[in-house]
């Protein structure tokens, strides 16, 4: 059990690379500027499916669960 909240020591950093003003969610904004900075920009319509894969609520940003989820998918 202990890996496993190690697991989310280093989720919440990840989390928090992306959530750059730090409100504890990933806006839209944020996941682009981190995206971009990591590979090739995508375009606009790949970053949207993306995000509106992640964010599975549909409340427009992705909180850490969300997060959480697409990360362990990968
Ligand atoms: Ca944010
Ligand atoms: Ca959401």
């Amino acid at each position: 059990m202990s890996n496993n909240s190690n697991d989310i020591a280093g989720l919440h950093r990840e989390f928090s690379r992306f959530d750059s003003d730090n409100n504890g969610r990933i806006e839209y904004e944020e996941f682009i500027e981190l995206l971009g900075s990591v590979g090739p920009r995508p375009t606009e319509e790949e970053a949207q499916l993306a995000f509106s894969v992640i964010d599975s609520d549909n409340t427009g940003y992705v909180e850490f669960e969300e997060f959480v989820h697409w990360w362990l998918d990968h």
